[in-house]
């Protein structure tokens, strides 16, 4: 998937659209999806630009990947999600519905959050 830079979160990272911030620094910035699908619902993304999860584990160097997952540690606790459990998405690609062309990984908390899918296989 090549990275096409009007995605939605390209647009958020350079301050075109407002979100809610959770955590920003030089590498990572989480906000609040804009149409939440539990209580807490926050997206984490790396500034760099990886379309989905499988470009990013495959084109970025492994210290980056290390610190990202760290950080999206980092932030659910900051959030709140580690206290009754969370759950973690990432969507790559049209069978997983990925929405935006920008890698985001979703924490999901603050519910039961009943089984990984809603239809069976
Ligand atoms: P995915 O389907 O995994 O690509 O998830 C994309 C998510 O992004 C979806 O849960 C809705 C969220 N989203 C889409 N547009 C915006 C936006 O402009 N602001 C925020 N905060 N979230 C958005």
């Amino acid at each position: 998937m090549i990275y096409d830079s009007t995605n939605i979160f390209a647009r958020i990272l350079r301050g075109e659209i407002p979100n809610k911030t959770v955590y920003d620094d030089e590498h990572v910035l989480a906000f609040h999806d804009v149409s939440p699908a539990a209580p807490i619902h926050v997206l984490v993304i790396p500034k760099g630009e990886y379309s989905s999860f499988d470009d990013f584990a495959a084109t970025a160097n492994a210290l980056v990947i290390a610190q990202f997952f760290k950080k999206v540690q980092d932030i659910a606790v900051l959030v709140g999600a580690d206290k009754t459990g969370y759950r973690l998405v990432t969507n790559h690609g049209a069978d997983a519905a990925q929405s935006v062309a920008h890698f985001h990984i979703h924490i999901l908390a603050g519910k039961p959050l009943g089984s990984l899918l809603a239809e069976g296989a």
